[in-house]
């Protein structure tokens, strides 16, 4: 991979040199105009869009890209998510597509000139439950198989690691072990979101802000020519060829759309024609006030549906499953603040004084099988990067380079082959629901 040459604005000369003039800082991406074609629109500028822009230029030269965005760079699932980084999959397609993610975190710093706070804390899975231990001995065995840093160990191990846990016997859900991954860990979301934008801005890519795409022009195919501005619909056939996007700001000729969206990611495919097996759900997440450093590692149950972090500032980060509804709302509610409160305290009853701050939902586009959408369509020229459930960020990287590779190829890669669509009507599912943090 091409490494990205520091622009002299972002110097360590630069930097003492604002220091004492008390310059003010370059925009770390530009506005543009809308040209009226580019070789690749993209659609979703999250970590997965911009990290396949940033490839493309980097990686293969394609530079006369536009990344779009209804909103703004990473205001979707990108700067939702909890941060965990992980490749303690289930799957052997899993494992290996994920771990290269990692390899990519572990870089990214030097790659792309940015404190990502990448933190190598190592990921605890606890299990509950005979079933649930199984499972565990399942991934390690599978992890193992592919060279992953990852083995089941015990209540005793666990609490050496993590003594806030109560690992006593005595509990409504007792600890009966875990698998421990050190490699997993937490990242900045948002340095990973702006390092991906500013360097690809630095290579030539045009990121737009505040430009909805509101159809998608595919012209010949069982549907005939559409992209008529009705948005799509299941009235479209399969087939045919893109030739452009309408936006908010006007259309754009290209023979190339990634649909890199998530949470609307079935409803941007429909609008090419394209149907797709996910049904999109909320998932929340809540925050606590400040306090001292206390837990060392990443702490995840399945059967208790929730994981927790501490960030560098000394906050606890929490997650849950998805909410067990399908819709595009992204309220948060009571129920899940207690449900929430109920089982950390569970695990961790000495955080019972701790103050919430705040909570937020972001959405989950869910397939059947727990893992991704990801490569070409029926729709020549379509391609999607989709249907990351409660697990895109982590694989943001990876995939960018891989849909990248797609692109400027032709040709699927290996490491994606796996989560082709084609798959659910060949029924070659990649099932990963038991390695999906807390995805049941
Ligand atoms: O799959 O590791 C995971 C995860 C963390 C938060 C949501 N999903």
């Amino acid at each position: 991979m091409t490494r990205m040459k520091k622009p002299a604005r972002y110097s360590a000369a630069g930097l003492i040199k604002r220091g004492i003039t008390g310059e003010s800082w370059p925009r770390a991406w530009r506005d543009h105009e809308l040209r009226s074609s580019y070789d690749v629109v993209i659609i979703g500028a999250g970590v997965h869009g911009l990290a396949a822009a940033y490839y493309l230029a980097a990686n293969h030269g394609i530079t006369n890209v536009a990344v779009l965005d209804k909103g703004y760079v990473g205001g979707g699932g990108s700067g939702r998510n909890t941060a965990i980084v992980r490749s303690n999959y289930l799957t052997p397609e899993g494992v290996a597509f994920y771990d290269r993610s990692l390899d990519l975190y572990n870089t990214m710093a030097a790659d792309l000139n940015i404190n990502v706070m990448f933190s190598e804390r190592g990921h605890l899975t606890l299990a509950h439950t005979d079933g649930a231990l199984r499972t565990m001995r399942w991934r390690a065995e599978v992890n193992k198989l592919q060279g992953i840093d990852s083995s089941v160990i015990g209540p005793d191990e666990i609490k050496a690691l993590t003594p806030s846990l109560d690992t006593s016997p005595n509990t409504r859900y007792p600890i009966l072990g875990a698998l421990y991954h050190p490699p997993g860990g937490t990242i900045r979301h948002d340095a990973v979101n702006w390092g991906y934008a500013r360097a690809a801005d630095a290579l030539g890519v045009q990121i737009h802000q505040n430009t909805e795409v509101t159809d998608i022009i595919v012209r010949g195919g069982d549907g005939g020519d559409r992209g008529d501005g009705s948005g799509g619909g299941d009235a479209k056939g399969p087939g045919g060829r893109v030739t452009g996007v309408r936006t908010t700001r006007g259309d754009i000729a290209t023979p190339i759309v990634l649909n890199a969206t998530a949470g609307w990611a079935s409803l941007i495919a429909a609008m090419a024609g394209v149907r797709l097996p996910i049904t999109t759900h909320p998932l929340q997440a809540a925050v606590t006030e400040p306090v001292k450093v206390f837990l060392p590692t990443v702490v995840v149950s399945g059967s208790l549906h929730v994981y927790v972090s501490q960030t560098d500032r000394g906050e606890l980060v929490f997650g849950a499953s998805v909410d067990p509804f399908a819709t595009y709302d992204m309220r948060g509610s009571l129920d899940f603040t207690e449900e929430l409160a109920g089982h950390v305290l569970e695990l961790m009853p000495g955080i019972s004084r701790m103050r919430l701050l705040r909570q937020w939902a972001g959405l989950c586009d869910m397939t059947p099988d727990y893992s991704p959408v990801m490569g070409f369509t029926p729709v020549e020229g379509f391609l999607c990067d989709v249907g990351w459930g409660t697990y895109g960020f982590k694989a943001g990287p990876v995939s960018g380079e891989q849909m990248a590779e797609c692109i400027a190829t032709g040709a699927t890669p290996k490491l994606i082959a796996p989560f082709s669509l084609d798959r659910f009507a060949a029924g070659r599912l990649v099932g990963e629901k038991g390695a999906a943090a807390v995805g049941h």
